[in-house]
C-alpha cells in the first residue's frame, strides 16, 4: 500500500484487541463489523485506509484462564487468539493487520515506548496501596467500588461498573505522572468530535475535569505476582502493566519505532466499547502527549448488547457465540441484524423473533424481493437491466415519482448517517427507498405488462419498471456494501456492475449519465439473495 503525502487522505482504524481468556461474543463482532463498516465506507469515498485488530494475551486473567484449560500459556492464547481470527475471516471483517500482543515486534516496540517515557521523565519509582480488578485488569479509586455480600453473606468490595470482585494491593511500582496531564486531555477534548457519539464526550470531560481518575498510574506490577506479562524493561523484578501493553498495540502494528508509522499517525477513528474508554479516553492519550505523539482523532465509542434485556455473561450462561448465531441466521445476517440494530449510544438487544422479522422482512421481503421480480423468467426473459438514462422518466405515476425523489436522496442520507457512525439511520434510508420502490412495482404490475407483448407502450413501460427496479437496488446494494460486504457484492456483479463503479460517486442515480445509453444485462446465474428464514 502506498499512502498519500497529505495524511487527511490517510484514514487509521482500530478495534480494541481482544482478551483472549475466553473466545468471541456478540459484543466482540460488534466491534469488529462496526470498524470494518466504517472502513469500508472510506474506501468506497477513495480514502486509503489501515485498519487493525487482534488480541491482547498478557496477564493474570489470561494466565488463569489457561491454567483451567490445561494449557501452556502461549499454546493457549494461539489457540483462542486463532478463534478471533476465524471470527474476521467468517464475518468479512477485512483487516489490514491482525496483531497479537505475544508477538516479538510488539514487545520491541513497547520497550521503546516505555523508553520515551522514562527520558521525558514521566516514570517513576512509587508506592501503590488501593484495589486492584484481576477481571478488569484495572485500578479502581473509591468512587468506582461499590460494596456487595458473596454467597457467604461476607462483605465484598466490587467494581461499579462490570461487577467483577476487587482485591487489595500494596506494592512498589513503576508510575506514570497521570496527574501532570488534566491540561493536556481537557485541550485534546476540545474538539467535539474527539469522542462520538457527544455522550461519551460528555462522560470523558466530566472525569477529567474532577479528576476522578486522573491519580499518578502504577505501569509496572510485581512480576513473581503477574509473572505472564513483558517484563519491565529498566528492572525485570517488575512486569508492565497490560494496559500499557496493550494499548502500545495500536503503534506496533504501524511498524514503530520505524519513522513509517508516521504516514498514518495519528489514528483517525479508534472504536471502543464503553467499558474501556477510561483507558483510551485518559490513560491512552496522556500515555501518548508524554511520549511526544499526538493523541487520536477520534474515539467511536459504542454500548453493550444484552441478551432478551439481560446482561451477558458466563454465570448466566447468556453468552452468544457468533459461530452459533451464524448458523441460524448466517454470518452476513447476523452482521446486518447487529449493524441495523445497535444504536452506539444505547445498550441493544438481541432475541431471536426479532432477529428473524428483521432479516425476513427487510433483507428477504424488501430487498431479495425487489430483485426476484424483476430478473425472472416470465418478467424478464431477456435478463435485460434497461438503461436508467433511457427510461428514467418514462412512468407517470405516485409511486414512480416517490421512488425517484428517492434515490435522488438516498445517497445524502446515507452518507450523513455514515459520517455520523448512524448506521441503524443507513439502513432506514435504503429501506424506505426500496419500499418506494416494490410499490411501484406493485402499482405497474410487469407481469400483466408482459402479456401485452404487441403492444409497444407496455413493452416501454414494463423495461421502465425493470429499470427502475434494478437501479433501486444498484443503488440500494453500493450504499448497504459496507454493511452486507457478501450480499451486496454478489447483487453487483449480478447486475454486472463494474468494480471501478462501486464508489461513493456511483449512489447517485444513472439517469443523467447519457453517455452510455447501451443496454445491460444481467448474469444469469450466482445470484446470492438472502433466504428467508423458517420460525423456529
Ligand atoms: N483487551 C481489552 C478488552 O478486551 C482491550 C484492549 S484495547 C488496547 O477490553
Amino acid at each position: 500500500r502506498h499512502y498519500a503525502k497529505d495524511s487527511s487522505q490517510n484514514k487509521y482504524i482500530t478495534t480494541p484487541i481482544f482478551y483472549v481468556n475466553a473466545g468471541p461474543h456478540i459484543g466482540h463482532l460488534y466491534s469488529a463489523v462496526l470498524a470494518d463498516a466504517i472502513v469500508r465506507y472510506n474506501n468506497m469515498l477513495g480514502h486509503q485506509t489501515f485498519f487493525t485488530t487482534g488480541t491482547d494475551e498478557h496477564g493474570n486473567k489470561i494466565k488463569n484462564a489457561a491454567a483451567t484449560a490445561d494449557l501452556p500459556n502461549l499454546e493457549y492464547c494461539t489457540r483462542i487468539s486463532q478463534q478471533f481470527r476465524e471470527m474476521c475471516d467468517r464475518f468479512e471483517v477485512d483487516y489490514s493487520r491482525f496483531i497479537r500482543t505475544t508477538e516479538k515486534q510488539h514487545c520491541d516496540a513497547v520497550y521503546h515506548f516505555w523508553k520515551r517515557l522514562e527520558e521525558r521523565g514521566h516514570i517513576y519509582l512509587g508506592k501503590y496501596s488501593g484495589w486492584y480488578c484481576v477481571s478488569d485488569e484495572a485500578f479502581l479509586c473509591n468512587t468506582e467500588l461499590v460494596e456487595q455480600r458473596d454467597s457467604s453473606g461476607k462483605v465484598i468490595k466490587v467494581s461499579a461498573e462490570s461487577g467483577n470482585i476487587v482485591e487489595w494491593t500494596e506494592e512498589e511500582n513503576y508510575k506514570f505522572r497521570l496527574s501532570a496531564f488534566q491540561n493536556d486531555l481537557k485541550y485534546w477534548l476540545k474538539d467535539e468530535n474527539t469522542v462520538r457519539p457527544a455522550l461519551y464526550h460528555k462522560t470523558l470531560s466530566q472525569w477529567i475535569d474532577e479528576g476522578a481518575c486522573l491519580q499518578d498510574l502504577s505501569i509496572t506490577r510485581i512480576r513473581n505476582k503477574v509473572p505472564w506479562a513483558i517484563p519491565s524493561p529498566c528492572d525485570k523484578s517488575h512486569s508492565i502493566y497490560v494496559w500499557l501493553d496493550a494499548l502500545v498495540n495500536y503503534l506496533t502494528v504501524l511498524g514503530y519505532p520505524n519513522e513509517s508509522y508516521k504516514e498514518l499517525w495519528p489514528p483517525t477513528i479508534q472504536i471502543i466499547g464503553k467499558d474501556i474508554l477510561k483507558f483510551h479516553g485518559i490513560y491512552w492519550p496522556a500515555f501518548l502527549i508524554a511520549a511526544g505523539l499526538e493523541p487520536p482523532k477520534t474515539l467511536l465509542c459504542h454500548a453493550h448488547w444484552t441478551i432478551d434485556h439481560k446482561k451477558m455473561s458466563k454465570s448466566k450462561g447468556n453468552v452468544i457465540s457468533p459461530f452459533e448465531a451464524a448458523s441460524d441466521y448466517s454470518e452476513e445476517g447476523l452482521r446486518y441484524f447487529i449493524l441495523r440494530e445497535a444504536i452506539p449510544q444505547n445498550d441493544a438487544n438481541y432475541n431471536s423473533t426479532k432477529i428473524v422479522n428483521i432479516l425476513n422482512s427487510e433483507l428477504a421481503d424488501t430487498l431479495g424481493n425487489l430483485v426476484n421480480r424483476c430478473v425472472g423468467k416470465t418478467v424478464n426473459p431477456s435478463k435485460e437491466f434497461p438503461n436508467p438514462a433511457r427510461y428514467w422518466n418514462v412512468l407517470q405515476s405516485q409511486v414512480a415519482d416517490e421512488t425517484r425523489e428517492s434515490l435522488k436522496s438516498v445517497g445524502r442520507k446515507a452518507r450523513k448517517s455514515y459520517e455520523e457512525y448512524n448506521l441503524h439511520h443507513v439502513v432506514d434510508a435504503v429501506m424506505n427507498m426500496l419500499y418506494c420502490a416494490n410499490k411501484m412495482v406493485t402499482y405497474h404490475e410487469p407481469w400483466q405488462l408482459r402479456k401485452q407483448v404487441d403492444n409497444a407502450d407496455s413493452i416501454k413501460e414494463l423495461k421502465a419498471v425493470i429499470s427502475l427496479a434494478l437501479e433501486s437496488s444498484r443503488i440500494g446494494a453500493l450504499i448497504l456494501y459496507p454493511i452486507i460486504p457478501r450480499l451486496s457484492s454478489s447483487l453487483l456483479d449480478f447486475l454486472n456492475i463494474p468494480k471501478e463503479n462501486r464508489t461513493w460517486a456511483n449512489t447517485a442515480p444513472e439517469f443523467f449519465n447519457n453517455n452510455s445509453l447501451k443496454e445491460r444485462h444481467i448474469e444469469h446465474n450466482n445470484l446470492l439473495l438472502f433466504k428467508k428464514i423458517r420460525s423456529q
